[in-house]
């Protein structure tokens, strides 16, 4: 029993050490294999194998996980026309056209009985604003943001030219609560009806 315990102790010496190597053969043989990983082409390092580091994420997709929760989130589109039955204007004073009817009002950042828009959030916005009118009186809207002229369009009265299209467009930063409206200047008219004249914007990015 004693030999056969000394031989059993030895055997299983011998096992453990065979183990031993061949474990550290392979973590070896891993090791390297890592290190190849680590300096193949950068290129496929970076965008190959989706194996992204936390410096290849910091240079090529800023980490945005501390942006606040609703940042990037919120959504701002509409459309509107401006539909009260034919022409509109010209009045003795500028005054903000309503562009009642709304086709598009996500958010519902735009007020349709007072032709204004209220930014919700801090961000870039992209408006747009098209009228249709005749050539009888001068057609001019002005955009404005709170008491700023941003942008404006303008046709002259004339006999020989009956119809005009016309427009503009323009990115703006506002802050929550800015107001964006379309005012038609004194002694201009629109043709409003009929889906010709319209006030569009969204949301392009949140700041
Ligand atoms: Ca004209």
């Amino acid at each position: 029993m004693v030999i056969s315990n000394i031989y059993t102790k030895k055997y299983f010496k011998i096992l453990f050490n065979a183990f031993a190597i061949r474990e550290g053969h392979d973590n070896t043989s891993s090791s390297i294999e890592q290190h190849k990983s680590s300096h193949r082409d950068p290129m496929k390092h970076s965008f190959g194998d989706g194996a992204k580091t936390s410096e290849t994420q910091s240079a090529c997709h800023p980490n945005t996980s501390d942006r606040p929760t609703e940042m990037g989130d919120k959504k701002v589109i509409f459309s509107a026309v401006a539909e009260h039955g034919g022409p509109y204007g010209p009045f003795n004073t500028d005054k903000t056209v309503v562009f009642n009817t709304v086709i598009t009002n996500l958010g519902g950042a735009y007020n349709n009985t007072t032709g204004i828009f209220s930014a919700p959030v801090a961000g870039f916005y992209y408006f747009t604003f098209f009228y249709h009118a005749g050539g009888e009186h001068k057609s001019v809207l002005l955009l404005f943001k709170n008491c700023d002229l941003i942008v404006r369009t303008s046709d002259h009265k004339t006999s020989s030219d009956t119809a005009d299209n016309g427009g503009n467009a323009v990115f703006v930063q506002l802050q929550k609560g800015d107001e964006v409206y379309v005012s038609l200047a004194k002694d201009s008219h629109v043709w409003a009806d009929e889906r010709h004249t319209t006030f569009s914007g969204f949301l392009v990015t949140q700041l």
